[in-house]
Protein backbone atom coordinates (compact mmCIF):
# COMPACT_ATOMS: atom_id res chain seq x y z
CA UNK A 1 0.00 0.00 0.00
CA UNK A 2 1.18 3.72 -0.57
CA UNK A 3 0.72 6.22 2.44
CA UNK A 4 0.74 9.91 1.35
CA UNK A 5 0.86 12.46 3.98
CA UNK A 6 0.07 15.89 3.01
CA UNK A 7 1.99 17.92 5.44
CA UNK A 8 4.22 21.15 5.88
CA UNK A 9 6.25 19.31 8.24
CA UNK A 10 7.49 16.22 6.47
CA UNK A 11 10.88 15.93 8.41
CA UNK A 12 9.16 15.33 11.28
CA UNK A 13 8.52 12.26 10.09
CA UNK A 14 12.24 10.69 9.81
CA UNK A 15 12.40 9.70 12.91
CA UNK A 16 9.40 6.91 13.55
CA UNK A 17 10.16 6.14 9.65
CA UNK A 18 14.07 4.94 10.84
CA UNK A 19 13.26 1.80 12.97
CA UNK A 20 10.73 -0.52 13.71
CA UNK A 21 7.62 -1.99 11.96
CA UNK A 22 7.48 1.43 9.50
CA UNK A 23 10.43 0.70 8.40
CA UNK A 24 10.34 -3.08 8.36
CA UNK A 25 7.06 -2.73 5.99
CA UNK A 26 8.73 -0.26 3.77
CA UNK A 27 12.16 -2.37 3.64
CA UNK A 28 10.23 -5.45 3.19
CA UNK A 29 7.96 -3.69 0.21
CA UNK A 30 4.45 -3.79 1.66
CA UNK A 31 4.42 0.24 2.71
CA UNK A 32 5.56 3.21 0.37
CA UNK A 33 5.28 6.21 2.27
CA UNK A 34 5.71 9.87 0.18
CA UNK A 35 5.20 13.10 0.90
CA UNK A 36 3.39 16.12 -0.60
CA UNK A 37 4.24 19.42 1.26
CA UNK A 38 1.18 22.48 0.33
CA UNK A 39 4.38 24.76 0.17
CA UNK A 40 5.93 23.58 -3.29
CA UNK A 41 2.18 23.83 -4.73
CA UNK A 42 1.91 27.58 -3.80
CA UNK A 43 2.38 29.97 -6.08
CA UNK A 44 5.00 32.66 -5.48
CA UNK A 45 5.56 34.07 -2.50
CA UNK A 46 4.72 30.53 -1.34
CA UNK A 47 1.86 31.77 0.91
CA UNK A 48 0.11 28.57 2.56
CA UNK A 49 -2.24 30.11 4.98
CA UNK A 50 -3.78 33.38 5.65
CA UNK A 51 -6.93 35.04 7.87
CA UNK A 52 -10.13 33.73 8.67
CA UNK A 53 -12.58 35.53 6.80
CA UNK A 54 -14.82 36.28 9.41
CA UNK A 55 -11.65 37.41 11.92
CA UNK A 56 -10.86 35.98 14.85
CA UNK A 57 -7.49 34.52 16.11
CA UNK A 58 -5.02 32.39 14.36
CA UNK A 59 -4.29 31.62 10.98
CA UNK A 60 -6.37 29.21 8.54
CA UNK A 61 -4.61 26.68 5.31
CA UNK A 62 -5.57 28.04 1.78
CA UNK A 63 -7.36 25.37 -0.32
CA UNK A 64 -5.61 25.60 -3.10
CA UNK A 65 -1.77 24.14 -2.00
CA UNK A 66 -4.42 21.61 -0.54
CA UNK A 67 -6.46 21.04 -3.40
CA UNK A 68 -3.21 21.19 -5.82
CA UNK A 69 -0.88 18.53 -3.27
CA UNK A 70 -3.98 16.46 -3.35
CA UNK A 71 -4.31 15.95 -7.15
CA UNK A 72 -0.62 14.96 -7.50
CA UNK A 73 -0.52 12.45 -4.89
CA UNK A 74 -4.07 10.87 -6.04
CA UNK A 75 -2.28 10.71 -9.56
CA UNK A 76 -1.89 6.75 -10.96
CA UNK A 77 -4.16 5.59 -8.66
CA UNK A 78 -7.31 4.25 -9.14
CA UNK A 79 -8.77 4.19 -5.37
CA UNK A 80 -7.71 6.88 -2.82
CA UNK A 81 -8.83 7.33 0.75
CA UNK A 82 -8.57 10.92 2.02
CA UNK A 83 -8.51 11.37 5.48
CA UNK A 84 -8.19 14.87 7.14
CA UNK A 85 -6.42 14.16 10.97
CA UNK A 86 -9.05 17.08 13.18
CA UNK A 87 -10.37 16.76 16.47
CA UNK A 88 -14.05 17.44 14.81
CA UNK A 89 -13.57 13.16 13.14
CA UNK A 90 -14.76 10.09 14.31
CA UNK A 91 -12.03 8.67 17.55
CA UNK A 92 -9.28 6.15 15.75
CA UNK A 93 -10.10 2.92 16.53
CA UNK A 94 -8.57 -0.73 15.98
CA UNK A 95 -11.27 -1.79 13.84
CA UNK A 96 -10.61 1.43 11.84
CA UNK A 97 -7.02 1.08 11.61
CA UNK A 98 -7.56 -2.76 10.12
CA UNK A 99 -10.21 -1.29 7.39
CA UNK A 100 -7.42 1.67 6.79
CA UNK A 101 -4.73 -1.20 6.53
CA UNK A 102 -6.72 -2.99 3.40
CA UNK A 103 -6.61 -0.18 1.00
CA UNK A 104 -4.26 0.73 -1.66
CA UNK A 105 -4.01 4.25 -1.22
CA UNK A 106 -4.09 6.07 1.82
CA UNK A 107 -3.88 10.42 1.56
CA UNK A 108 -3.16 11.63 5.33
CA UNK A 109 -4.13 15.73 5.44
CA UNK A 110 -2.00 17.16 8.12
CA UNK A 111 -3.65 20.46 9.21
CA UNK A 112 -1.81 23.23 11.36
CA UNK A 113 -2.76 26.13 12.77
CA UNK A 114 -6.70 26.42 13.55
CA UNK A 115 -7.11 24.09 10.91
CA UNK A 116 -7.79 23.79 7.09
CA UNK A 117 -10.13 25.59 4.66
CA UNK A 118 -13.51 23.96 4.97
CA UNK A 119 -14.28 23.56 1.33
CA UNK A 120 -11.30 21.06 0.97
CA UNK A 121 -14.13 18.91 2.84
CA UNK A 122 -15.60 18.26 -0.44
CA UNK A 123 -12.50 16.19 -0.98
CA UNK A 124 -12.22 14.30 1.99
CA UNK A 125 -13.62 10.46 2.67
CA UNK A 126 -13.07 10.63 6.07
CA UNK A 127 -12.37 13.04 9.18
CA UNK A 128 -10.13 11.05 11.94
CA UNK A 129 -9.26 12.43 15.87
CA UNK A 130 -6.89 10.54 17.68
CA UNK A 131 -8.32 12.07 21.01
CA UNK A 132 -10.24 14.57 22.27
CA UNK A 133 -7.37 17.45 22.88
CA UNK A 134 -5.97 19.68 20.42
CA UNK A 135 -2.59 19.57 19.22
CA UNK A 136 -1.04 21.99 17.43
CA UNK A 137 -0.59 20.08 14.21
CA UNK A 138 -2.08 16.73 12.32
CA UNK A 139 1.49 15.59 11.94
CA UNK A 140 1.54 13.40 15.28
CA UNK A 141 -2.45 12.00 14.44
CA UNK A 142 -0.63 10.69 10.52
CA UNK A 143 2.16 9.23 12.91
CA UNK A 144 -0.44 7.41 14.33
CA UNK A 145 -2.18 6.11 11.87
CA UNK A 146 1.16 5.55 9.65
CA UNK A 147 2.45 2.95 13.09
CA UNK A 148 -0.87 1.44 13.32
CA UNK A 149 -1.14 0.53 9.89
CA UNK A 150 2.08 -0.52 9.02
CA UNK A 151 2.87 -2.89 11.65
CA UNK A 152 -0.39 -5.11 10.52
CA UNK A 153 1.14 -4.91 7.11
CA UNK A 154 3.26 -8.29 5.44
CA UNK A 155 7.25 -7.84 6.70
CA UNK A 156 6.35 -5.34 9.55
CA UNK A 157 6.33 -7.22 12.43
CA UNK A 158 9.25 -9.86 13.54
CA UNK A 159 6.80 -11.89 14.69
CA UNK A 160 3.42 -11.90 12.12
CA UNK A 161 1.26 -13.71 14.76
CA UNK A 162 2.35 -11.16 17.40
CA UNK A 163 -0.69 -8.63 16.68
CA UNK A 164 -3.25 -11.43 16.86
CA UNK A 165 -3.23 -10.94 20.97
CA UNK A 166 -2.97 -6.97 21.09
CA UNK A 167 -5.77 -5.40 22.98
CA UNK A 168 -9.05 -4.87 20.91
CA UNK A 169 -8.23 -7.83 18.68
CA UNK A 170 -11.05 -9.28 19.62
CA UNK A 171 -12.62 -6.00 21.56
CA UNK A 172 -10.71 -6.78 24.63
CA UNK A 173 -8.05 -5.38 26.81
CA UNK A 174 -5.06 -7.62 26.74
CA UNK A 175 -3.63 -9.65 29.36
CA UNK A 176 -0.88 -8.56 31.76
CA UNK A 177 2.64 -9.82 30.34
CA UNK A 178 5.47 -11.47 32.57
CA UNK A 179 9.26 -12.32 31.62
CA UNK A 180 12.59 -13.09 33.97
CA UNK A 181 13.27 -13.12 36.57
CA UNK A 182 10.61 -15.04 38.25
CA UNK A 183 10.92 -12.64 41.62
CA UNK A 184 11.54 -9.16 41.16
CA UNK A 185 11.33 -6.97 44.26
CA UNK A 186 9.42 -9.52 46.05
CA UNK A 187 6.87 -9.79 43.31
CA UNK A 188 6.17 -13.33 41.47
CA UNK A 189 5.08 -14.58 38.30
CA UNK A 190 1.78 -16.31 38.10
CA UNK A 191 2.42 -20.38 38.78
CA UNK A 192 0.04 -20.75 35.94
CA UNK A 193 2.35 -18.91 33.58
CA UNK A 194 5.13 -21.39 34.70
CA UNK A 195 3.29 -24.45 33.87
CA UNK A 196 3.72 -24.99 30.77
CA UNK A 197 0.34 -26.10 30.50
CA UNK A 198 -1.24 -24.05 27.31
CA UNK A 199 -4.90 -24.96 28.27
CA UNK A 200 -4.69 -23.47 31.30
CA UNK A 201 -2.28 -20.52 30.56
CA UNK A 202 -5.17 -19.77 27.37
CA UNK A 203 -7.82 -20.24 29.83
CA UNK A 204 -5.65 -17.78 32.85
CA UNK A 205 -5.24 -15.07 29.99
CA UNK A 206 -8.90 -15.19 28.81
CA UNK A 207 -10.11 -14.72 32.50
CA UNK A 208 -7.60 -11.72 33.05
CA UNK A 209 -8.53 -9.98 29.66
CA UNK A 210 -12.10 -10.55 30.84
CA UNK A 211 -11.48 -8.40 34.20
CA UNK A 212 -9.26 -6.28 33.02
CA UNK A 213 -11.68 -5.00 30.94
CA UNK A 214 -14.73 -4.95 33.14
CA UNK A 215 -12.67 -2.67 35.32
CA UNK A 216 -10.97 -0.53 32.90
CA UNK A 217 -12.98 -0.25 30.39
CA UNK A 218 -16.51 -1.80 30.64
CA UNK A 219 -17.80 0.12 27.76
CA UNK A 220 -15.73 -2.20 25.32
CA UNK A 221 -17.64 -4.81 26.46
CA UNK A 222 -20.80 -3.88 24.78
CA UNK A 223 -19.16 -4.68 21.42
CA UNK A 224 -16.72 -7.60 22.53
CA UNK A 225 -17.40 -10.76 20.59
CA UNK A 226 -17.91 -12.88 23.85
CA UNK A 227 -18.77 -16.43 24.38
CA UNK A 228 -21.42 -17.94 26.67
CA UNK A 229 -18.51 -19.05 28.52
CA UNK A 230 -17.00 -15.67 28.75
CA UNK A 231 -20.54 -14.51 30.26
CA UNK A 232 -20.21 -16.80 32.40
CA UNK A 233 -16.80 -15.64 33.73
CA UNK A 234 -18.01 -12.23 33.70
CA UNK A 235 -21.08 -12.87 36.02
CA UNK A 236 -18.61 -14.81 38.51
CA UNK A 237 -16.03 -11.91 38.53
CA UNK A 238 -18.86 -9.37 38.81
CA UNK A 239 -19.81 -11.49 41.88
CA UNK A 240 -15.97 -12.05 43.18
CA UNK A 241 -15.84 -8.36 42.86
CA UNK A 242 -19.09 -7.48 44.14
CA UNK A 243 -19.77 -5.67 41.44
CA UNK A 244 -23.85 -4.74 40.62
CA UNK A 245 -25.07 -4.48 36.78
C1 LIG B 1 -6.14 16.47 16.13
C2 LIG B 1 -6.65 15.54 17.04
C3 LIG B 1 -5.78 17.86 16.45
C4 LIG B 1 -6.31 20.98 15.48
C5 LIG B 1 -5.83 22.24 14.91
C6 LIG B 1 -4.20 20.55 14.49
C7 LIG B 1 -5.12 20.08 15.57
C8 LIG B 1 -4.43 22.02 14.40
N1 LIG B 1 -6.06 15.90 14.94
N2 LIG B 1 -6.83 14.38 16.34
N3 LIG B 1 -6.90 15.68 18.35
N4 LIG B 1 -5.48 18.66 15.39
O1 LIG B 1 -5.77 18.25 17.61
O2 LIG B 1 -6.49 14.61 15.09
O3 LIG B 1 -4.35 22.40 13.04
Amino acid sequence: MTIDIITLFPEAFECIMSFGPIRKAVESGSLKIRFFNPVDFAPHPKQVDDEPYGGGAGMVMKPEPLYKALQKAKEGFSESYVIYMSPQGRILTQEKVKELSGREHLVLISGRYKGIDERIMAFVDEEISIGDYVLSGGEIPAMVILDAVARLLPGAMSDPDSWRTDSFEDGLLDAPYYTRPREFMGMEVPEVLLSGHHGKIEKWRRYQRLKRTLLKRPDLLKKAKLSEEDRRILEEIKRELGIEE
